[in-house]
């Protein structure tokens, strides 16, 4: 089997590589990655004489369907995926997220190739407290730039699904923690921060909810997907790892042995989700799918212990970062 990985240099999809390198010696695998400033050749550096690295553009749709031609199947992870970007520089999110998945959807279509798409539950948009947990057939209602792009990836997706006989599958995820996460994301951020003596930055009262998954769980889901998902099908995936802003910076104080009252709150986001959860009960019903990491906060040690031991991974991407934000107008409240 030969299998095309888009987006394969970042957080998930360099995960994702990793494993069905150790797991599947057989897959021939082809990356395609824009390295854009989220990608990082160097996460693939372990296993780089085992995989085919090809830089380019998901939009270029010339070099996708020669690639597409010579694969069995197309997993997509290539996207922008930073909320607090897209609200700065909306027009990367519709190009990427949109025209890319569009490029890839004929590509696949005009060769009849298996192709999974990897999206994310903030599609749904937000739920109050007391409502019920995303399911497959929450209505679609983004609130983001970056979410109403994925929205509509997804929306080619079922439209190709359905017009053209695409052989395609659909994973809406909730938010991932673990190794090679960039460090503008909530999670590293923190913790290289404190890395660096610098204070958590908690956006708002931190009272907002996210449903965290590891990294692994869910790619042993979307790997399942691919093996035994229906066609047409969305699966929702998630681990119950429900937890509010808050308590996830008091953790990762704790585990740095720091007073938990120790961050700062910071000016917050525009439209702020405010909770997110995931049911994946059709997940784990019809095809067998359970999280392994149960315990947020012993995974939660292991990812510090990880951007402890990696300082050479994070460390060029940092002060960009954070000058970023301080650019976009953060400030201490
Ligand atoms: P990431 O930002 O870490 O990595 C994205 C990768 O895509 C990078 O390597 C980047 O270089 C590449 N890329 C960007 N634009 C490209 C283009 N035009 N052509 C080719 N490559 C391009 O993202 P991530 O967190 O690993 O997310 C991967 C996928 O999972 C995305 O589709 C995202 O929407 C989805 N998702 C993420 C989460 C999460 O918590 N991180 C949750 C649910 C779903
Ligand atoms: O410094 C911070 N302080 C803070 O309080 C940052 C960077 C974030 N936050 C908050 C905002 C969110 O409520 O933490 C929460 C998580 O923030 P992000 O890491 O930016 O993730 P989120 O916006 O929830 O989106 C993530 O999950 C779904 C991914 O970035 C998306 O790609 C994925 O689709």
């Amino acid at each position: 089997m030969r299998l095309l990985i888009t987006g394969g240099a970042g957080f998930i999809g360099a995960n994702f590589v990793q494993r069905t390198v150790a797991e599947y010696p057989d897959i021939r695998v082809v990356v395609l990655d824009a390295l854009t400033y989220a990608g990082n050749r160097a996460s693939l550096d372990s296993i780089a004489d085992r995989i085919e690295f090809v830089r380019g553009d998901i939009a270029d749709a010339e070099l996708v369907d020669r690639l597409v031609g010579g694969v069995d199947a197309v997993v997509h992870f290539a996207a922008e995926t930073h909320n607090d970007n897209s609200l700065a520089r909306p027009w990367p999110f519709v190009q990427t997220n949109i025209v890319g998945t569009y490029t890839l959807l004929e590509a696949v279509r005009r060769h009849d190739v298996r192709f999974h798409h990897i999206s994310t539950d903030e599609v749904y948009g937000d739920l109050g407290a007391d409502d019920p947990a995303f399911s497959e057939s929450t209505p679609y209602n983004p609130s983001s730039p970056y979410s109403a792009a994925k929205a509509s990836s997804d929306m080619l997706v079922r439209a190709w699904v359905r017009s053209f006989g695409v052989r395609a599958t659909i994973s809406n995820c909730s938010n991932n923690y673990g190794p090679y996460q960039h460090v503008e994301k909530f999670i590293p951020r923190q913790i290289t921060n404190l890395i660096d003596g610098v204070r958590p930055r908690l956006y708002g009262a931190g009272n907002q909810i996210r449903d965290w998954i590891h990294v692994e769980d869910h790619n042993r889901a979307v790997w399942t997907i691919l093996e035994s998902g229906r066609i047409g099908q969305t699966y929702l995936i998630g681990a119950n790892g429900e937890l509010d802003n808050k308590s996830v910076v008091e953790h990762i104080l704790v585990e740095f042995g720091r007073d938990p009252g120790d961050f700062d709150h910071v000016t917050d986001r525009p439209g702020h989700d405010r909770r997110y959860a995931i049911d994946a009960t059709l997940l784990r019903t019809e095809l067998g799918w359970e999280p392994r990491y149960r315990d947020f906060r012993a995974g939660l040690a292991v990812t510090i212990a990880w951007y402890r031991a990696h300082e050479t991974w994070w460390r060029p991407g940092k002060a960009a970062v954070e000058n970023a934000y301080a650019e976009a107008g953060e400030r201490v409240l």
